[in-house]
């Protein structure tokens, strides 16, 4: 099996509500290694590159603010961004994490037991997860300077 990179963001919902240690104790128990970690401030342009692909969806402008924290009052737009390496990182990642909608993730992933849809539609999802190897590699050269990463 190949292996990968993959970039987690412990989304702003997860930290407001305590979870950023059982994204990372999730992430460590499906046996990656965490080869990269700061907390960072997200710029509307990082957010707005991080998501490009999205950009027609009729959420775009929500998924904007919610991943700066504006919902969740979270202080400077900071967010905890981690690269995890390992055998199918990609995938692994993905499936500790859950379905995208946490109405559909399963019992016992994260956004499965954590995740929710707000009263304005809006999902909280508790992290991002890179869905394919264009994805990661795009993602983590956006978050990460390479010099940040544990070769
Ligand atoms: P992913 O995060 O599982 O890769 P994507 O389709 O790439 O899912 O969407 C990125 C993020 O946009 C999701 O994690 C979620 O926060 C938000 N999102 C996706 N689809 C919807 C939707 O239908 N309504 C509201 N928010 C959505
Ligand atoms: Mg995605």
């Amino acid at each position: 099996m190949p292996i990968e990179q993959t970039l987690i963001l412990v989304k702003p919902d997860g930290a407001h509500r305590k979870l950023t240690g059982l994204v990372i104790d999730r992430l460590d128990a499906a046996g990656l290694e965490m080869v990269a970690a700061k907390m960072t401030c997200v710029t509307e342009k990082l957010a707005r590159e991080h998501y490009a692909a999205l950009s027609d969806k009729p959420f775009f402008e929500g998924l904007i603010k919610y991943i700066r924290g504006e919902f969740h009052g979270i202080k400077d737009h900071r967010i905890l961004a981690l690269v995890y390496r390992g055998e199918n990182a990609i995938k692994a990642v993905r499936a500790v994490a859950g379905a995208t909608n946490p109405e559909q993730a399963a019992p016992g992933t994260i956004r499965g037991s954590f995740g929710r849809i707000t009263t304005a539609q809006q999902f909280e999802n508790v992290l991002h997860a890179s869905s394919d190897p264009a994805d990661a590699a795009r993602e983590v050269a956006l978050w990460f300077r390479k010099d940040e990463i544990i070769p």
